[in-house]
C-alpha cells in the first residue's frame, strides 16, 4: 500500500518549476541545434552544448528491474513482501553552466520511482528503494582560478566521492543515491589535490522538497596524490557528529583517520594492488537507547591483489581481496568496538546482493573479469563471508539494519555464508548502456543458528541511457 501525505500547494510550484524550465530549453536548444547545423554543417553537433559550451545539458536516464528471492528472509517456506521483482526508474535532467573561466554553476533534478513492489515505496524501508517525485539532486556553484588563487570553493548540494567510495560514496547503484548540503574547499598542485569538505547528508522527503540532515554534520580532510611509488596514496581524516537517530543510523560522534593506496595501471607489469585501513574513536550510541553512550572503538581494513593476463585475448584479471571490519564483542558492555561505515558504496564491494557492510565483517573473496570485443565486459566474484563476532549483528549493506540482530554471549559458527556474483555489461555506444547479473547465496552455519536458513537469489538487468 502507497501511503501519501496531502498535497502541499507551495510543493507544486516547485515540482513544476524543473520540467517547464526544461520544456523551454529543450524547445530553444532543438531549434538552436537546428540553426546552428545549418551554420556550421562540418562541425560535430551536439545539441545539449550551448552558446559556446558555455551551457551544457545533461540528461540520465536508468531502469533496472530486479527479482529476489530470500534476500530478507532467508526463508523458502515464507512469501515475505520481499519476496518479489519490481521496476526502478530515475530520471534527470542537468545543467552546467560556465558564465566565465572561474564560475561553474550545476543544476541537476531527479525523479526517481520504484514500480510493482509489494512493499511501501518508502527509501530505506524493507531495503526499498522508495519513491522521490521531481527534486533538486545536486545545485552547486563552484569558484576559482588556479592561476589566479590556490584554493577553489564549491558551496550548495552536491555528490561526495571520496577514495574507492568505502566510507564516503554517492551510492549510484541505489536509485535515489547520496548528495549532502554543504561546501568543499580543495587545492590542486602537482599531482596532489587537499580537500576540506563540511556539511550534511540530503535526507529523501518523497512528498516533499528534500534537505539536509542538520542533526548529521560531516567534515573533514582527504589528502590525494600521485607523487610517489607509482601509485596513488591518500590520506584522510574523516569527523562526523550525528546526534539523533531518526535518520542514517546511530547518534555518533567518530573520528576516522585513514591510509589508502591503489598500483598505478600498468606500472607493475601484469600486477596491480589496493590496500585501504581506517581506524575510528569517539562515541556511540544504539539506534534503540540514543541516551545511552558508549565509547567508540574500531578499525576496518582492505587488501587486493590482482593479476592481469595482457597476452590473452579477452585480457583476463583475477584479484584476491581481503575486507576485515571489527564488530562488537559484547552489546551490553560499555563500549562499542564494531566500525562504522559512515557513507558508503556498499554495492561495490561486499556482493551483488547487498547482503553486507563494512562492519562485523570478513570478506575473502576471488574475482574474474574479461573483456569481449572492447564493449562488452563480464565479472564473476566469490565472497565468503564470517562474523568477527558472533554476538553482534550480521548487517546489511546500509551498515545499521541487521539481518539477524546482535545478541550477548551468542557462541556459534561464525560463518554467514558464500556469495556468487555474475555481471555481465554491454557499452552499446556513447549513450546506452545494459548490464545484467546474477547473484546466489548460500547460507553458513550462522545463519543456521540463528533462524530459517534458506539460499537466497538476485537477478536484476539495467539500461542506463545517457547524454
Ligand atoms: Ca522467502
Ligand atoms: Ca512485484
Ligand atoms: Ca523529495
Ligand atoms: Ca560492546
Amino acid at each position: 500500500m502507497k501511503i501519501r501525505s496531502p498535497c502541499v500547494p507551495g510543493i507544486n510550484t516547485k515540482r513544476l518549476f524543473f520540467p517547464v524550465l526544461a520544456g523551454l530549453f529543450l524547445t530553444t536548444l532543438a531549434a538552436r541545434g537546428d540553426y546552428q547545423a545549418k551554420q556550421n554543417p562540418t562541425r560535430e553537433h551536439n545539441p545539449l552544448l550551448l552558446f559556446d559550451g558555455r551551457l551544457q545539458f545533461h540528461v540520465h536516464e536508468r531502469l533496472r528491474v530486479e527479482y529476489r528471492e530470500n534476500n530478507f528472509d532467508f526463508n523458502d517456506s515464507s512469501d515475505a513482501v520481499t519476496d518479489d521483482s519490481f521496476l526502478l526508474q530515475r530520471f534527470r535532467l542537468g545543467v552546467t553552466g560556465k558564465p566565465s573561466k572561474e564560475v561553474t554553476i550545476f543544476l541537476e533534478g531527479q525523479d526517481a520511482r520504484e514500480f510493482d513492489s509489494d512493499r511501501a515505496n518508502i527509501p530505506g524501508v524493507l531495503g526499498a528503494e522508495g519513491d522521490d517525485e521531481f527534486d533538486l539532486r545536486q545545485g552547486w556553484m563552484q569558484l576559482g582560478d588556479k592561476e589566479q588563487f590556490p584554493i577553489h570553493v564549491k558551496v550548495g548540494r552536491m555528490a561526495w566521492n571520496y577514495g574507492d567510495q568505502r566510507l564516503i560514496g554517492a551510492f549510484d547503484w541505489n536509485n535515489i543515491g547520496r548528495t549532502f548540503d554543504g561546501l568543499v574547499l580543495f587545492s590542486e598542485w602537482g599531482k596532489s589535490r587537499l580537500d576540506f569538505f563540511l556539511g550534511s547528508p540530503v535526507i529523501i522527503k518523497p512528498d516533499q522538497f528534500n534537505t539536509g540532515d542538520g542533526h548529521d554534520r560531516v567534515g573533514g580532510l582527504y589528502f590525494t596524490t600521485k607523487e610517489f611509488l607509482n601509485q596513488t596514496s591518500e590520506v584522510y581524516l574523516i569527523h562526523r557528529n550525528h546526534d539523533n537517530a531518526v535518520n542514517n543510523g546511530h547518534p555518533q560522534e567518530i573520528w576516522t583517520p585513514g591510509l589508502r593506496v591503489k598500483s598505478a595501471p600498468g606500472k607493475y607489469g601484469a600486477f596491480d594492488y589496493e590496500a585501504e585501513v581506517a581506524g575510528q574513536a569517539g562515541t556511540i550510541s544504539p539506534i534503540t537507547n540514543p541516551t545511552r553512550v558508549l565509547d567508540h572503538r574500531a578499525f576496518a581494513s582492505h587488501l587486493e591483489g590482482g593479476y592481469t593476463f595482457r597476452e590473452t585475448m579477452t585480457t583476463p584479471r583475477v584479484s584476491l581481496f581481503y575486507d576485515y571490519a571489527s564488530g562488537d564483542s559484547n552489546p551490553n558492555d560499555g563500549e562499542n568496538t564494531g566500525f562504522m561505515n559512515l557513507f558508503p558504496t556498499n554495492h561495490k564491494f561486499y556482493g551483488g546482493m547487498d547482503l553486507f557492510a563494512w562492519r562485523n565483517i570478513h570478506d575473502f573473496g576471488a574475482t574474474v573479469s574479461a573483456t569481449f570485443f572492447t564493449d562488452f565486459t563480464t565479472r564473476l566474484e566469490i565472497h565468503s563471508f564470517w562474523l568477527p563476532e558472533t554476538s553482534d549483528a550480521w548487517y546489511r549493506a546500509n551498515g545499521f539494519t541487521p539481518v539477524r540482530a546482535a545478541s550477548a554471549g551468542r557462541n556459534v559458527d561464525s560463518h554467514v555464508g558464500e556469495e556468487i556474483d555474475l555481471v555481465a555489461n554491454w557499452k552499446a555506444n556513447k549513450y546506452v548502456n545494459l548490464s545484467a547479473g546474477y547473484s546466489h547465496f548460500f547460507t553458513g552455519g550462522f545463519v543456521e543458528a540463528t533462524g530459517p536458513s534458506s539460499d537466497a537469489d538476485f537477478v536484476y538487468t539495467m539500461l542506463t541511457i545517457q547524454f
